[in-house]
């Protein structure tokens, strides 16, 4: 970065010292990872520079043959990753892409069901502070209150009383595996369209660590940066055909396909980001190696033995485990909030967030869980030993926090377990 860090030393040195506290912290945000080099390079290119407003062969501007064969590419890769029909690589990031599947689905006011934010949803599905729970009208569903878990029963029972037009599946905070196809036969049952959200476990989906919704849903949304390891963005993949097309959508002249890339532009993007769809072009080719299934199976056994570490130190985890990348904790028994925990573990360069557990009587500003995951320290390399003692880490933070020598020595393993472990050198 010779030139920038001439041009605007105060912004090379923010980029350098962010660079820094990534390279010298365990991240363990599970919606968080690190790019390759060629991601980065992709998203920092002159690519930057063209407006490209339409698709690949239908631009309303000129010059953009060469930009057509670069989403073309994100576009066919995408496809292979994930076996679908179509697929849209346009959405700037995962709220824009649930918000077009909204309106390419819904009119205003319609009725769809998705998992409440408190059990693990996303605010786009449902919350009432989002456009999704403004605009439409949304009977969330919740995770059973002794298990924790999704109770299909009691999901259909609901579809069948309410008859949505629309039944959203996904998680950003559910600790284990989501069963797209019984969604998928609720939905059909009812005449529901089945969207999926499936922003947080893509890049399992892709490695075929976890079911594929593909199979089962008319639209799959997902960002591009979380276990999927590429830029920050989304993309939408659906069917060509909409299903239910007469009963919904008799006065329309789209397809389900067109209907989508509609919604994205005009609907409510403007130019899209090239240089950022090269990157997701990038990532996706970076994910369709082999190497790429070893990853995600790592993300996967390093959460578990995160999980059982915690677990072990006397923790109750949410479900008592997790069988994805994500784990969350409940710090009730420890006496300790989700925020001060928070604040606990950053001072000793654990950065992990806070999060509501399945009906908190706390509020999500200081709610009594915190929310871990493996897919960044798993790009660093780490594995299962590094989680026992990232486990151990955590709890005798959590235990000592009021003695600063401990802390101190804590974060010095910390600092001595990062500097094995160097990603951005
Ligand atoms: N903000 C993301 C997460 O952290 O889960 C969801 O979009």
């Amino acid at each position: 970065m010779k030139t920038l860090k001439e041009a605007d030393p105060e912004i090379y040195n923010i980029i350098q010292r962010e660079k820094q506290r990534q390279m010298n912290g365990l991240e363990l945000i599970p919606s968080e990872n690190l790019v390759s080099e060629a991601v980065l390079e992709a998203m920092g290119s002159i690519l930057t520079n063209k407006y490209s407003e339409g698709y690949p062969g239908k631009r309303y501007y000129g010059g953009n043959a060469i930009i057509d064969q670069a989403e073309t590419l994100a576009i066919e890769r995408a496809k292979q990753l994930f076996g679908c029909e179509h697929v849209n690589v346009q959405p700037l990031s995962g709220s824009p892409a649930n918000m077009a599947v909204f309106f390419a689905l819904l009119n205003p006011s319609d009725t769809f069901m998705g998992l409440d934010l408190s059990c693990g949803g996303h605010l786009t599905h449902g919350s009432p502070v989002s456009f999704s729970g403004k605009l439409f009208k949304c009977i969330p569903y919740f995770v059973d209150k002794e298990t924790e878990l999704l109770d299909y029963d009691a999901i259909k029972k609901a579809a069948i009383k309410e008859k949505p037009k629309m039944i959203l599946s996904g998680l950003t905070a559910y600790p284990r595996k989501i069963d797209f196809k019984a969604f998928g036969e609720i939905a059909e049952e009812v005449e529901a369209y089945h969207f999926a959200d499936i922003a947080h476990i893509a890049g399992l989906v892709a490695a075929d660590m976890h079911q594929s919704p593909v199979p089962y849903c008319d639209v799959v949304t997902t960002t591009t940066h979380k276990t999927l390891r590429g830029p920050r963005g989304a993309i939408i993949m659906s069917l060509t055909e909409d299903r239910y097309h007469d009963k919904y959508h008799s006065d329309a002249t789209k397809n389900l396909a067109q209907l989508i890339d509609f919604n994205v532009f005009p609907g409510i993007q403007g130019g899209p980001h090239d240089h950022t769809n090269a990157a997701k072009a990038v990532a996706f080719k970076e994910a369709l190696q082999p190497q790429f299934k070893e990853y995600s199976k790592q993300i996967v056994k390093n959460a578990s033995v995160l999980a059982d570490s915690l677990m072990g130190h006397g923790f109750r985890l949410v479900t008592n485990g997790t069988d994805n990348h994500l784990m969350l904790v409940d710090l009730t028994n420890k006496n300790i909030s989700g925020k001060e925990a928070e604040v606990v573990l950053d001072e000793i360069g654990i950065i992990v967030n806070k999060n509501t557990i399945p009906y908190d009587p706390r509020k999500p500003f200081d709610p009594s869980g915190i929310r871990l995951g493996t897919p960044l320290l798993t790009t660093r390399g780490m594995k299962e030993s590094e989680m026992k003692s990232i486990g151990d880490f955590i709890a005798k933070a959590i235990e000592h926090r009021q003695d600063k020598n401990i802390l101190e020595n804590i974060h010095n393993d910390v600092l001595a377990l990062c500097k094995r472990f160097v990603f951005y050198k």
